[in-house]
């Protein structure tokens, strides 16, 4: 095992044991170390926090103790930000993409890192948060001509608003105007064809290569 997986590893088992403390000096290990952040998120974060969800699922752990996890890793993420950013690249025109959780649904963490990684490929981006309905990425559309809309839905009841999202844009003819990208734990290709979705991405970087190769 090299160092770096060992890194991974030990991220992934300080946020199922909730020792943020851990979970926050593994993270100055990554910056100290020049590993890359986003494959510390997905390889270290990430995979901790699916474990820690197979374990609520299983009722082996409160929702307050998920709860602390992901604060512990919302911190974490918050340290790793501003080292992703620093790779960001220069573009001459500044396309613009609005991002945020469909209607029904908290979970940021993955938008968050979405968000981040469309910044750093040098996107405008504007973040509407959690817990959007319909009719405000509608609002949103209209009022700051993005030339993308990326949605997040982490469970498998609100990837259903996802649809929703897209067939309001429908109804309101801006449909035509933007590229829509979907993802999210559930979230699959073929559901994203289903629903007329432009494209899915199975984590932040597919999400970049995607919406780079619609508009780069
Ligand atoms: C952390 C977490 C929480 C935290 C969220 C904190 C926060 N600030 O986000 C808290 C504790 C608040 C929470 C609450 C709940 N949760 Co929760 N939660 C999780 C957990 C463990 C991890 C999610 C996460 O952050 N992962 C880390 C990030 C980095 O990964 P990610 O989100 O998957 O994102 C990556 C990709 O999916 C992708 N991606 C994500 N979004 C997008 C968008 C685009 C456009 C693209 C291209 C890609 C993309 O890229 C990201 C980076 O690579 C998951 C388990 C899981 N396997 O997902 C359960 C899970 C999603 N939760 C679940 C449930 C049931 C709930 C609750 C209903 C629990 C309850 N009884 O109250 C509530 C929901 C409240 C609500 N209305 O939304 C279930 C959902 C089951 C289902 N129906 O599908 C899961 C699957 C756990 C489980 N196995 O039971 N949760």
């Amino acid at each position: 095992m090299t160092e770096k997986t060992k890194i991974f590893d030990e991220i992934s088992n300080a946020l199922r044991a909730l020792d943020r403390e851990r979970v926050l000096e593994l993270t100055q290990l990554v910056l100290a170390q020049n590993i890359d952040p986003v494959e510390a998120i997905e390889k270290g974060f990430a995979k901790g926090m699916e474990v820690l969800g197979e374990l609520f699922e299983k009722k082996e752990l409160y929702i307050a103790e998920l709860a602390y996890a992901a604060a512990a890793m919302e911190d974490a993420m918050a340290i790793l930000e501003p080292e992703i950013l620093k790779k960001e690249e220069k573009r001459s025109s500044r396309r613009r993409i609005l991002i945020g959780t469909v209607e029904g649904d908290i979970h940021s963490l993955g938008k968050n890192l979405v968000r981040t990684m469309l910044m750093t490929a040098g996107f405008e981006v504007i973040d509407l948060g959690t817990d959007i309905p319909p009719h405000v990425f509608v609002e949103k559309v209209k009022e700051l001509n993005p030339v993308a809309v990326s949605l997040s839905a982490l469970m498998t009841t609100t990837m259903l608003n996802q649809h929703k999202v897209i067939r309001e844009l429908e109804r309101n003819g801006l449909r035509d105007r933007v590229k829509i990208l979907i993802g999210g734990a559930p979230v699959t290709e073929k559901f994203a064809r289903e629903i007329g979705a432009d494209g899915y991405g199975e984590n932040a970087t597919d999400a970049v290569r995607l919406v780079k190769s619609w508009f780069s």
